[in-house]
């Protein structure tokens, strides 16, 4: 029996607006990355060419919204068609749902002129479960589902399993929340859609599930130890969700050996979140510090970075102002000063700062959401340079 390699990517979410994720990128910068994210077909196309799979499997979120531009579905089909004779499955998620009137309806493409799938590719359109036979591989079956509406299904989809197939290779599709996922991106309580468990999982029994959703590479193992299946994650950072390396997975499934994953590197560049004590530094110190820092988060000319620095500089040291020359070392920079000023003092009532500083904490601590505590700590820290006789700089805009 040969050996089985997969490719398998998920989540490319093309089309994102990359709006509104706290990383206050220029216009310029957001056109040149919304580009790159919109290139993950063209990507997966040249990794393919490397990897040289018997099947591509595509678990979901391939586009971001319904309303994703005609011509770049046009650039996924394309490339998909230039993947042939390679087999490609997708198990539409619930941003890329298969619902009428949608991308995946023949009808629709046809009445405005779009190109119909190629032939090379299937797509899994039912909410239940179905087993296909892979072309040209008859010990291999891909088993999938599809979402055909955006909404939240609590429903467990390996609660019970679909019946594994006697194929040797049987391959799972799966769009869906892992309960134990740990990623930046963790739904927290409602977000969770198609919940399973690695035990669910690793009873269902298949040779190897691929599986979308999160965005965050994870492999899930068997009890044994094992990789029963893994999220690939999205291969395009977006924003602070998405942080590090970017990757599509080859995957190499060899009769009762343990399945072999291997990444493959999936973006040009790579989103960091990063965090410096100020320890009581000065402007040299804080700089040194934060070179240091994002040598050791990997950080290439190519990156986006958001450096927040907390604790206490040296007094009278404004932490953003002496970190700006760091701009010109990555792409985009984002500063964040979430320093607080530990003057002899701070909060002594018989004095103008103090009295302001008092005030200000208990506001703090009564504050009801996020956004008004931001608020507050802004106000405090602008009031209390302005009490100190120093000019108080507003900080760059933030998205709160
Ligand atoms: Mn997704």
């Amino acid at each position: 029996m040969a050996p089985l390699v997969v490719l398998q990517s998920s989540d490319w979410h093309v089309g994102s607006a990359l709006s509104g994720r706290g990383l206050g990128l220029t216009e310029e910068f957001r056109a040149k990355r919304r580009e790159e994210v919109d290139s993950a077909p063209e990507r997966l196309l040249a990794a393919s060419r490397e990897v040289r799979p018997d099947v591509v499997l595509l678990p979901g979120d391939l586009w971001d919204a319904e309303n994703v531009p005609p011509a770049l579905f046009r650039r996924l089909v394309e490339a998909f068609a230039a993947l042939a004779p390679v087999p490609v499955f997708v198990a539409p998620g619930n941003h890329d749902f298969a619902g009428p009137g949608g991308f995946f309806d023949e009808a629709f493409l046809a009445a405005l002129g779009l190109p119909a799938w190629p032939g090379n590719v299937t797509v899994f359109r039912r909410a239940s479960w179905e087993t296909l036979p892979v072309p040209g591989r008859d010990d291999t079956t891909v088993t999938g589902r599809a979402f055909l509406s955006p909404l939240l299904e609590a429903g467990r989809p390996l609660d019970p399993p679909p019946a594994r197939p006697l194929a040797p290779y049987a391959l799972l599709m799966l769009h869906g929340s892992l309960e134990s996922y740990r990623g930046p991106d963790a739904p927290t309580g409602p977000k969770r859609t198609a919940p399973f468990s690695r035990a669910e999982l690793s009873g269902a029994g298949f040779s190897w599930a691929a599986l979308g959703h999160h965005h965050a590479f994870e492999v899930v193992e068997r009890l044994d130890g094992s990789a029963a299946g893994a999220y690939s994650g999205s291969p395009t950072g977006r924003g602070l969700d998405e942080t590090g390396p970017r990757c599509f997975l080859r995957v190499t499934l060899d009769a009762g050996a343990p399945p072999k994953i291997e990444t493959l590197v999936s973006d040009c560049r790579q989103v960091l979140d990063v965090s410096l004590e100020a320890g009581g530094r000065d402007a040299d110190g804080l700089r040194e510090a934060a070179l240091a820092l994002l040598l050791e988060a990997g950080a290439t000319p190519g990156d986006v970075v958001r450096l927040t620095v907390r604790g206490s500089p040296a007094g009278g040291t404004r932490a953003i102002h002496a970190l700006t020359d760091l701009k010109g070392l990555v792409a985009h920079l984002v500063l964040r000063d979430r320093t607080v000023n530990e003057s002899e003092g701070r909060t002594d009532p018989s004095t103008a700062e103090g009295r302001f500083t008092l005030d200000l904490e208990a506001r703090l601590a009564a504050a009801p959401d996020a956004r008004s505590r931001r608020v507050i700590e802004m106000a405090c820290a602008l009031g209390r340079e302005a009490l100190l006789g120093r000019l108080p700089v507003p900080p760059p805009a933030e998205d709160v």
